[in-house]
C-alpha cells in the first residue's frame, strides 16, 4: 500500500454495486481528486463470489456475510481503485463515514448519499496492512497500478 506516512501511501476504494447503480461513480472520485489524491488504479469488475469472500474474510462469522457476498457479487460492476497520497488509509475512512450511514457525519459519502449499512454504496481500507491486502487482492496482476507525477503537485504537496 505504497509507503505508510508518506506521500505514497496508497488505499483501496471501491464502489459497490448500489454505488454503481444509483450513478453515484463520478461524484465519488470527484471527492478524493479534489481533494488533493492521485488515481493509481482503476476498473469496472463484477467480482466472483470467491473474490467477495476473500476481500471479507473477516467477516465469514458473521451473520450478514452471506448477504453481503451477494450484493457485492451480484453482477453489477464494482468500480475498484487505488488512491494515492498522505495519510489516503485514515482520510478515506473519514471521507466515506461510519460504516452504518445512520451514524455518518452529514458531509461525508456514506452521510449524504445512504442510510442503509448493507447499502452504503462504498467501502474503504481500515488500516495499512488491510489496504496492503485488498490492493494486492484486486489489483494483483503487474501493470494496473501506475506511477506518475500530476502537473499541480508542488499546489497540493
Ligand atoms: P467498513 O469497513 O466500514 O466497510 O465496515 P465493516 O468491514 O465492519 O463491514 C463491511 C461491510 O459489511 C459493510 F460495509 C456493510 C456490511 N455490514 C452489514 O451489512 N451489517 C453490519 O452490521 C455490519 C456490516
Amino acid at each position: 500500500a505504497g509507503v505508510k506516512g508518506t506521500n505514497s501511501e496508497r488505499t483501496f476504494i471501491a464502489i459497490k454495486p448500489d454505488g454503481t447503480q444509483r450513478g453515484l461513480v463520478g461524484k465519488v472520485i470527484t471527492r478524493f481528486e479534489e481533494r488533493g489524491y492521485k488515481l493509481v488504479g482503476l476498473k469496472a469488475i463484477a467480482p466472483s463470489k470467491e473474490l467477495a469472500e476473500l476481500h471479507y474474510d473477516d467477516l465469514k462469522a458473521r451473520p450478514f456475510f452471506a448477504g453481503l457476498v451477494k450484493y457485492i457479487s451480484s453482477g453489477t460492476p464494482v468500480i475498484a481503485m487505488v488512491w494515492e497520497g498522505k495519510d489516503v488509509i485514515r482520510q478515506g475512512r473519514a471521507m466515506i463515514g461510519a460504516t452504518n450511514p445512520l451514524e455518518s457525519a452529514p458531509g461525508s459519502i456514506r452521510g449524504q448519499y445512504c442510510i442503509s449499512v448493507g447499502r452504503n454504496i462504498i467501502h474503504g481500507s481500515d488500516c495499512f496492512e488491510a489496504a496492503e491486502k485488498e490492493i494486492n487482492l484486486w489489483f494483483g496482476k503487474a501493470g494496473e497500478l501506475i506511477d506518475w507525477t500530476p502537473a499541480n503537485v508542488e499546489w497540493i504537496q
